[in-house]
């Protein structure tokens, strides 16, 4: 059991990190202190804002000695509680934020070097400023970090052509539990040097050190792209115009995101200036976004061409391509709107699962029966990554129980019940957004004996009194 720090380590960290690096004042704690969803609310001793590697190293290495917890934070963008300290208030947050220097770029290597606080928006950003792409986008891209990116492994929306943060992170510089400092930033496309610490570290949510920046791969910026907007019957369709696309564009395809029509109604509801964008009202919907590299046939014009053939051959009921930026930018805002928009319109239990993809359309149809069977009145919100066997199963209790205890209550959790439904599919309870404390106890149940007695080994190994962002990933 970790410890509350002593009145000398809060001196000396107070001493160390100066005004700015180091604070207890309610006004500055209290924003950092509650997740973005409003799930979870903790307490910290003091919150650290370090500048630099070396004071992350040493802020651990004095932890350590007097074993008190470090809960670590980016932009406090977790959807499971991931960087929200426990109630009791014995820990300290550490805020990565003002580590947000871009220490190299080279489109040689393709290759950017971030510290941890940066933005994933300024990683765009610089990558295109020469001439490159970071190719991982997810709606949480103003205020999400390169450290809390790697740290979930984070996926969204270009997963299907680009994979998750584990394809894309090169290197990684980190302070490990004991406070070393473990140099890998060089980014090899090659090194076999035994156990992957990199991989070890990328999805570990700050449970085996804190990430203080990484290498990451960029790719060739893009030519033209094009982004429609699809009416369709079924999800199952809609695999199946993922593959008809995919048959006809190959990996042009980067973005294919399923979109039920309440998704789109709360979205219109919630999120000012939005609207429909297809005539006719359509049960289901995808997103689509085809690129073409520089230099080739512009991406609208084959986008255009495997869409009529689409709709043809019966896959898409209806569709309509952004004729231009400030359109294709506005079918993606309402794809990105729709968290936001879910959490104006109340409590929601949130299931980021993933099955194998050919089962997804008709798990959607056997999970909904199941939970609405036992659940009457609640709604079923599920979108998302469909090409990635991804899609966020969130549950909305009747309007006129509007609280998240009612999908608690007894005979039945309705987060359990999802859970055994994915674990018996072959799926998992966690897809892109980690376990957090929301999931530690659905993974001890759920999860192959064999990982859990690795997972706790490891744990127990890097971190042998626990002062690493306890109670994520592992029951508290
Ligand atoms: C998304 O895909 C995010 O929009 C958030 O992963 C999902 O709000 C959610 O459940
Ligand atoms: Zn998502």
């Amino acid at each position: 059991m970790p410890n509350p720090p002593s009145e000398t380590l809060l001196r000396q960290l107070a001493e160390s990190l100066g005004p700015r690096g180091f604070s207890r004042a309610p006004e500055d704690l209290k924003p950092w202190l509650t997740d973005w969803r409003g799930r979870w609310h903790g307490r910290t001793a003091a919150l650290l804002s370090p500048e630099t590697p070396e004071q992350v190293q040493a802020i651990v290495t004095q932890c350590a000695a007097e074993r008190v917890a470090i809960v670590p934070q980016g932009g406090n963008t977790s959807m499971v509680g991931g960087a929200t300290p426990s109630a009791e208030g014995n820990s300290f947050l550490l805020s990565l934020r003002r580590m947000r220097r871009i220490r190299e770029i080279s489109a040689s290597d393709n290759m950017l070097v971030a510290e941890a606080g940066l933005i994933l928006a300024d990683v765009h950003e610089a990558a295109e400023g020469i001439g490159r792409r970071f190719p991982l986008s997810l709606a949480a891209k103003g205020s999400a970090t390169v450290g809390g990116l790697v740290s979930t492994n984070a996926g969204g929306t270009q997963v299907l052509r680009f994979g998750t943060m584990r394809a894309l992170v090169l290197g990684l510089e980190a302070v490990l539990p004991d406070g070393s400092l473990y140099h890998g930033l060089s980014g090899l496309r090659k090194d076999n040097r035994g156990y992957d610490l990199r991989q070890m570290l990328i999805g570990a949510e700050g449970t085996l050190g804190i990430v203080t920046a990484a290498s990451l791969r960029l790719v060739a910026a893009v030519g033209s792209r094009a982004v429609a907007w699809t009416g369709l019957a079924s999800p199952d369709d809609a695999l199946r115009l993922l593959r008809h696309l995919e048959g006809r564009l190959g990996d042009r395809v980067e973005s294919f995101e399923l979109i039920p029509s309440n998704a789109l109604e709360l979205v219109i509801a919630h999120i000012p200036g939005t609207r429909a964008p297809l005539a006719q009202a359509h049960a289901w919907h995808a997103l689509v976004e085809v690129t073409a590299p520089a230099g080739e046939a512009g991406a609208e014009h084959s986008l255009a061409a495997a869409l009529a053939d689409s709709l043809d051959r019966n896959l898409a009921a209806d569709a309509t391509i952004a004729a231009n930026e400030a359109q294709a930018q506005a079918l993606w805002r309402l794809r990105e709107s729709i968290a936001e928009a879910e959490r104006k319109q109340g409590a929601s239990l949130k299931h980021d699962i993933a099955v194998p993809v050919s089962a997804m359309p008709g798990f959607l149809v056997s999970a909904r029966k199941a939970v609405e069977g036992l659940y009457p009145g609640c709604r079923i919100i599920a979108f998302g990554h469909l090409g990635d066997g991804n899609v966020h199963f969130n549950v909305q209790p009747p309007a006129d129980a509007c609280s998240e205890s009612w999908l608690s209550r007894p005979g039945g959790d309705v987060s359990d019940l999802i859970y055994d439904l994915v674990t018996a599919a072959g799926g998992s309870i966690s897809a892109e957004h980690g376990i957090g404390q929301m999931k530690a106890d659905a993974l001890a149940r759920t999860a192959d004996p064999a990982l859990l007695f690795a997972q706790r080994a490891i744990k127990a190994a890097l971190d042998p009194a626990g002062i690493m962002n306890p109670g994520k990933i592992f029951p508290g």
